[in-house]
């Protein structure tokens, strides 16, 4: 990203012509960052709580005397109890320095409880390095040349735009462009063919083109002996599933499922472009599991446009222990401070339940998110967070719906005004972020605002102090073969530097698990009382797995980001906000009419959990029995001061303990 700056202020950002995976374009959000970073409402000084918890009202204080407070606070919880504190972080920056470093050597060094940080791409990471070792996969570079290109659970043209500039040039090649969604997205709306199956059924569909590959002999059976691992259980477990069961369970024709498979099996360029929307469900992780053998069965991986993307990250040669220096932690590494699963936090400061759980949160520190609006069955979130006994810290740059339950709220600076060090996960660059203005007001990086509190508390560890730039130079390991010939001063200079990932990343095999096998069968799994085949898992909330629930909830609501918004950021950019209008809900026809619901209507989505307002658009966008609310909208900028985690729930998936918020079931009315 480039910025034009006048008189310190950045007036203009635009995309880096010369960076091969963005090629100079910025998505719609991004564009307007200066408009953010500039924004009236920006948090310019340290705040206290004056109102109610939750109400927002604050005054101003100085910095010297919120890093007193904080310290105060924190250092009389540690001295008792230290796991009753928690840092709460996810995506607001996705930067090792402002991310990963110097708050996590903090919480570490006060022996703080451990942040499981599944709420995104838990299950998909597990389900990937069960198979394939580790976050890996195609480059996205070669999409352009493939000639099948599988699109699933993903909607590039919000979440991925620099992919789907490459599916289309595909596409003017001749490429098929298949969605499989329960959604007509922007994006399945641009593809051959839309596959809308049932939410949470991709298990069943990707073993019953297995079923196809199989019984129809279209495997690379080469490939398969030299470089997978369980076969045979793989071909037994994908027998039980043919087409005309997988089609009973996902909702779709028979016909559909075995053309799609002859489709994937008549080519090597084969590529499939699996994102994080279909594993937000129970069964996510042995779903992404299914869907990554496919390549290996068919020997699409032998060629460079063909195989899986879900992420890339894992090329990355990350050194998260200099990062974030676990050793620091009492007890380090046998006997560590609990890890509390952030999709549960609501329950984990509400009432843990579990006499396992320990010592009551009594003090919360929240940076880069907004678990208020975030996180899932947001009712219980919130009103852990009202306790009137919690001790909240929240570091942002704005007063989102988490800032207005802090006692002490802390402006933070944005990625114009601090020194960052990326990875990808969906390219396979490596990036430097150097400020291009000074902080705006008084605002301080996540890092200083850290180091100002443990120096508040007296903490002596040196490994607190290191500047910016020093963590920055640690964030990899430079003399990995990833990182041929780049530095942290090379890579300071030139901006971002393309990771030496081959070019067909399988053709040989070589994946990172510990057979060095694309692992059918997982002997880690089966070792952790697992699955250790991919199976079809039923969503929790479905006719399949909870007929009773179903009965009174028989809509599945989905909630995927809208093109606008990243997540809950720039939901308070006026322009964006203005874009996307007001909350919706995408309904089907059929199930408009049996509720008496017209488009324009407002409609209240419920469940045992809680409920929201939205402005129903009847539109054969939603498939029968689905209904979605694309998000995620700051609760406090909605209409009736609510979003859709208000109905989320906070099981987890099969593997990974990741969030299923796109297993939900709910009932609509008129309001
Ligand atoms: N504009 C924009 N871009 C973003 C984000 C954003 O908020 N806004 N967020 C970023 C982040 S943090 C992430 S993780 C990624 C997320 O981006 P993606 O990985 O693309 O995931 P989602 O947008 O959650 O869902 C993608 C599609 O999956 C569909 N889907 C839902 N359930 C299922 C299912 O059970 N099966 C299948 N096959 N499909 C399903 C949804 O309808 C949706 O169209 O995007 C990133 N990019
Ligand atoms: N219903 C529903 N819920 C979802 C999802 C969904 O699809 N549907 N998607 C889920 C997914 S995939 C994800 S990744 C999570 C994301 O949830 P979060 O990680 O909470 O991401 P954001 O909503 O973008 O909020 C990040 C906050 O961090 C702040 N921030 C940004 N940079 C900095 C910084 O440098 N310092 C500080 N202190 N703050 C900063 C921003 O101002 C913003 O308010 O949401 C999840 N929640
Ligand atoms: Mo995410």
């Amino acid at each position: 990203m480039r910025v034009t700056v006048e008189n310190g202020r950045a007036v203009k950002v635009v995309g880096d012509p010369d960076h091969p995976p963005t090629q100079g374009v910025l998505c719609t959000k991004v564009s307007r960052y200066a408009d953010r970073v500039h924004h009236p409402r920006r948090l310019t000084t340290p705040m206290r709580r004056v109102g109610q918890k939750g109400e927002g009202r604050f005054e101003s204080i100085s910095w010297d005397e919120a890093l007193r407070l904080a310290a105060e606070r924190l250092s009389e919880i540690a001295r008792r109890a230290p796991e009753a504190i928690l840092p709460y972080s996810y995506a607001g920056t996705m930067g090792f320095v402002q991310g990963d470093s110097i708050a996590q050597r903090f919480f570490h060094k006060l022996g703080a409880s451990q942040l499981d940080r599944t709420i995104c791409a838990a299950a998909g990471a597990a389900g990937l390095k069960y198979t394939y070792g580790a976050s890996l996969g195609m480059l996205t570079e070669f999409f352009d040349e493939s000639e099948v290109i599988l699109i699933w659970g993903a909607n590039p043209i919000a979440s991925n735009l620099h992919f789907w500039t490459r599916a289309q040039e595909a596409k003017r090649r001749g490429a098929r462009l298949i969605a499989i969604d329960p959604y007509r997205s922007l994006t399945a709306e641009k593809c051959h063919q839309h596959i809308a199956l049932k939410p949470g059924t991709d298990g069943a569909l990707a073993l019953a083109m297995m079923h196809v590959l199989i019984t129809e002999d279209m495997l690379d059976h080469a490939y398969i002996a030299d470089h997978t691992l369980g076969f045979e259980q793989l071909k037994a477990r994908a027998l039980d599933y043919s087409p005309s069961r997988a089609a009973e369970i996902c909702g779709i024709d028979k016909q559909t499922i075995i053309d799609l498979a002859h489709l994937y099996g008549s080519t090597k360029k084969a590529a499939i472009r699996m994102n994080y929307g279909m594993q937000r469900v129970r069964g996510g992780g042995n779903a992404v599991r299914a869907i990554a053998c496919l390549p290996s069965l068919t020997g699409a991986w032998r060629v460079r446009s063909g195989g899986v993307l879900m992420s890339s990250s894992g090329w990355a040669p990350v050194d998260s222990h200099a990062l974030a220096r676990p050793d620091l932690m009492p007890g380090w590494p046998s006997n560590q401070p609990r890890i509390v699963n952030m999709n549960a936090i609501g329950d984990a400061l509400c009432n843990p339940g579990d006499a396992g759980f320990g010592p009551k949160i009594e003090a919360i520190v929240v940076y880069n998110s907004n678990p208020v609006a975030v996180a899932p069955d947001s009712e219980r979130v919130a009103a852990g967070f009202a306790r009137e006994d919690l001790f909240t810290i929240v570091l942002e740059h704005f007063q989102t719906d988490t800032a207005d339950y802090a006692d002490l709220l802390l402006p933070a600076t944005t990625q114009l005004e601090h020194v960052d060090i990326h990875k990808s996960y969906g390219h396979t660059h490596v990036m430097v972020n150097l400020p291009a203005i000074p902080p705006v007001g008084e605002a301080r990086p996540n890092t200083e605002i850290f180091r100002g509190i443990a120096r508040a508390m007296g903490l002596q560890e040196p490994a607190l102090y290191e500047s910016d730039e020093t963590v920055a130079s640690s964030a990899y390991r430079w003399d990995d073969p990833m990182l041929d010939g780049v530095t942290w001063e090379t890579l300071k200079r030139d901006g971002w530097a393309k990771l030496n990932v081959p070019d067909a990343p399988f053709a040989n095999g070589g994946f990172r698990t510990p057979s060095g096998k694309c692992e059918f069968y997982s002997e880690r799994l089966a070792q952790a009382g697992l699955e250790p085949v991919p199976d079809y898992v039923p969503p929790y909330e479905s006719a399949d797995g909870s007929p009773e629930l179903a009965a009174r909830y028989p809509l599945a609501m989905i909630s995927p980001p809208a093109r606008n918004f990243l997540n809950s950021t720039f939901v308070n950019v006026e322009s964006l906000r203005a874009t996307e209008g007001e909350p919706h809900l995408d309904i089907h026809p059929a199930d408009a009419a049996a509720r008496g619901i017209h488009d324009g209507d407002r409609v209240r989505i419920f469940n045992d959990r809680g409920s929201m307002q939205a402005r129903a658009r009847v539109t054969y966008k939603a498939r029968v029995g689905l209904v979605v609310g694309l998000s995620i909208w700051w609760k406090k900028l909605a209409p009736d001061g609510r979003n859709a985690n208000q109905v989320t729930s906070q099981a987890l998936t099969d593997l990974g303990g990741s969030a299923t918020f796109y297993d939900c079931l709910v009932e609509i009315e008129r309001v």
